[in-house]
């Protein structure tokens, strides 16, 4: 079907919005569209220049948290869910010098998530070790080899225990950290990757048991893709083409067959690449997917529960999240731009009231907010 998609919501709704203390919402029906329905942005106060947001359950109930990397103020904040969409009050916890992404995982094997927090000034990756009531107790800097601008976290060599992997964007590798399990790390290995690494995910690329890693390089035009041995050690990469500058690349299922597919935010381009995937972990057919004005990051998740994965992505100059529904075969419908706060570089999907539909936070860095775009659902599968 292809309705007609209604225009873009204006973002100086918000950007003329003062900064207040408590949670406001965007004034404006984030609903342009029959596709979607979202309710208006609210938005909450992070510290400042928030670069990263991530989703996970920081305390004992079962409600979805945030933690933020507040790159200006060199803090993470947490905001406590409540359970209905709305957040509590924001908390803030020390971390090294220019925080720039976070992962959440239970690092120390206690039951209770940790965060680990990659520091771009410090080039350090930090772990704080979470209290289970949404505090978290000592911070850990690891050594880490510097210029560490993106963290992913998952478990590389099959022993149970979380793993961390680092893009090193000067030095052009990335650097896997074995988890120890209380919550201490050792490099284990470095694989080199493209010109300026600037975001690594992990996933199962190919058809075996062991994670492999996907990382947009920003100065090659292209996502290097290192397939792993399971023992923390990875192949020697290989180089597939995006659009131009990619900032951040994510795994999943965009097409029917079942391989993971991998989907790359182009800041210059102001498109998302879609490579579809082979069997073997290789990539083919790049498509180009436009986006609002450059896109930093991006979410793949099913927002329309359709049974087929759409995107989401952080458009930092319009101010905006897109929306792209996915039609099953690698192709999206035109963008449905949701307005957020000022100059969004991070987004996160989640389903944050347990109404059963993901829901999406984004992080704004000039506004010094996060704003949380609810799904209403309520359309029909077609
Ligand atoms: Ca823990
Ligand atoms: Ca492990
Ligand atoms: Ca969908
Ligand atoms: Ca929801």
């Amino acid at each position: 079907m292809g309705g007609a998609k209604i225009a873009a919501i204006t973002a100086s709704v918000l950007a003329m919005a003062p900064l207040d203390s408590v949670p406001r919402s965007a004034g404006v029906a984030a609903r342009p569209s029959a596709e979607i329905d979202f309710d208006a942005g609210v938005e909450y106060p992070a510290g400042n220049y928030p670069c990263s947001v991530v989703v996970g359950r920081l305390n004992a109930d079962p409600i979805p948290d945030l933690a933020v990397a507040d790159y200006g103020s060199n803090k993470v904040s947490v905001l406590l869910g409540k359970g209905d969409g709305t957040f509590g009050a924001r908390h803030e916890f020390s971390a090294p010098l220019l925080p720039y992404t976070l992962v959440i995982g239970d690092l120390n094997q206690d039951g209770r998530e940790d965060l680990a927090v990659a520091s771009e000034g410090a080039g350090t990756v930090s772990v704080l070790l979470g209290e289970g009531d949404g505090t978290f107790g000592g911070r850990v800097d690891l050594e880490g080899e510097g210029g560490a601008y993106s963290i992913a976290i998952g478990d590389l060599n099959g022993d149970g225990i979380p793993d961390l992997v680092t893009a090193n964007l000067n030095l052009n590798r990335v650097s896997v950290l074995l988890g120890r399990g209380e919550g201490s790390f050792q490099v284990a290995s470095t694989c080199p990757t493209a010109h300026g690494p600037r975001s690594v995910t992990i996933a199962n690329l190919n058809a075996d048991q062991a994670p492999d890693l996907a990382v947009a390089c920003f100065n090659s035009n292209c996502v290097s893709v290192l397939l792993g041995n399971g023992d923390g050690t990875f192949r020697r990469r290989k180089d597939y083409s995006t659009g131009i500058s990619p900032y951040s690349v994510s795994a999943g299922f965009l097409d029917v067959d079942r391989r993971p597919d991998l989907a790359v935010t182009n800041l210059v381009s102001n498109t998302i690449s879609v490579l579809l995937g082979n069997e073997n972990g290789s990539f083919r057919g790049k498509r180009e997917i436009v986006t609002g004005r450059q896109p930093y990051a991006l979410a793949v998740v099913d927002l329309n529960a359709d049974g087929r994965a759409d995107l989401a992505s952080s458009d930092l100059a319009s101010s905006t999240c897109s929306v792209l529904l996915g039609k099953g075969d690698g192709g999206f419908r035109g963008a449905i731009p949701l307005a957020v706060g000022r100059n969004p570089q991070s987004v996160a999907a989640a389903d944050l009231n347990l109404d059963g539909w993901p829901d999406l936070v984004t992080a704004n860095t000039a506004s010094n907010t996060v704003t949380v775009l609810l799904n209403r659902g309520g359309f029909r599968p077609r």
